[in-house]
């Protein structure tokens, strides 16, 4: 089958052979940590110190981890793509951005992530983003605003993740839809298999083990990220 423009969703799960945890594990703890403690603008505001850590921590441990051979054949197909190919990931670590810088991607390639960055922060008077290779503390002083200071580039439980409307449109405008390593638990992310299907787009899933939306793809394959999206990007003519 020919296809013209794809989109790509991936989630925790095409870094987890890189090192990097997922978040839904069975323990229901996330690096030692309630979800609702760490991911929420208003446990930002109850513990700062707590939040920051937490980043921190995982800031840190983006020096010790590299991309795997999935984020490679992604960053090969966007390399050789004729169309458009949009690759939104909800992961905050660098992984992608480190496979494509690896290889010259074609003119239609963008990279959007859509739940932020972690070596990016916020000024938490105006919004701006800065670049932040290190620890934040509550006393980080923002460069954009006298009394500003700064917070992770985060998209937390409650907030509107980031450039939803450009996505909305590659979503309209896909004829594949491909989502790797993500569980469907959480929304808008979980919804756009939808939104590609009725679009008319060929929608795939490739995860571990089914996920909680699996019954809405027209494909599936299981296995780990570093064997089936290496095999279904050679299945794909460009
Ligand atoms: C492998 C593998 C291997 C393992 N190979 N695979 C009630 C109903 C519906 C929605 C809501 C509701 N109540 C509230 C909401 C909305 C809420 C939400 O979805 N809540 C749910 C808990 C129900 N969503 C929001 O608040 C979002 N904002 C929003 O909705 O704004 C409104 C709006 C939207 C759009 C337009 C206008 C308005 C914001 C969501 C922010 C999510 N933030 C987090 C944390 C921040 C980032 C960080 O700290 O890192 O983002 S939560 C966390 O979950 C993180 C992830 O990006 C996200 C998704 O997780 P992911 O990637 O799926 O990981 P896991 O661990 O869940 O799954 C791993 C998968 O990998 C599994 O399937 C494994 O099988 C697989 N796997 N190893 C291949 N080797």
């Amino acid at each position: 089958m020919t296809h013209r423009n794809i989109v790509i969703l991936t989630g925790a799960g095409i870094s987890a052979e890189s090192g990097v945890p997922t978040f839904r594990a069975s323990d229901g703890l996330w690096m030692g940590h309630r979800i609702e403690d760490v991911a929420t603008p208003e446990a930002f505001h109850r513990d700062p110190a707590t939040v920051h850590e937490f980043y921190n921590a995982r800031r840190r441990q983006l020096t010790e981890v590299q991309p795997n051979a999935a984020h490679r054949a992604l960053a090969e197909l966007a390399a050789r793509w004729p169309g458009a190919l949009t690759l939104v990931t909800q992961n905050v670590d660098d992984l992608h951005a480190r496979a494509h810088a690896e290889v010259e991607p074609a003119s239609g390639f963008r990279l959007i992530p859509m739940h932020g960055e972690l070596l990016k922060a916020a000024c938490t008077r105006t919004g701006r983003i800065s670049d932040c290779p290190g620890d934040l503390t509550v006393d980080s002083a923002s460069p954009h605003h006298p009394e500003g200071r700064l917070r992770p580039h985060i998209v937390w439980f409650g907030e509107i993740p980031l450039e939803m409307e450009v996505i909305h449109d590659a979503l309209q405008a896909c004829d594949l839809f491909v989502a790797i390593g993500t569980s469907g638990a959480v929304y808008p992310a979980a919804g756009f298999v939808e939104i590609a299907r009725h679009a008319g787009a060929r929608t795939v899933e490739l995860n571990l083990e089914p996920s909680l939306i699996s019954d809405l793809f027209d494909e599936t394959h299981f296995g780990p990220a570093t064997r089936v999206v290496p095999e279904f990007v050679r299945s794909l003519s460009g």
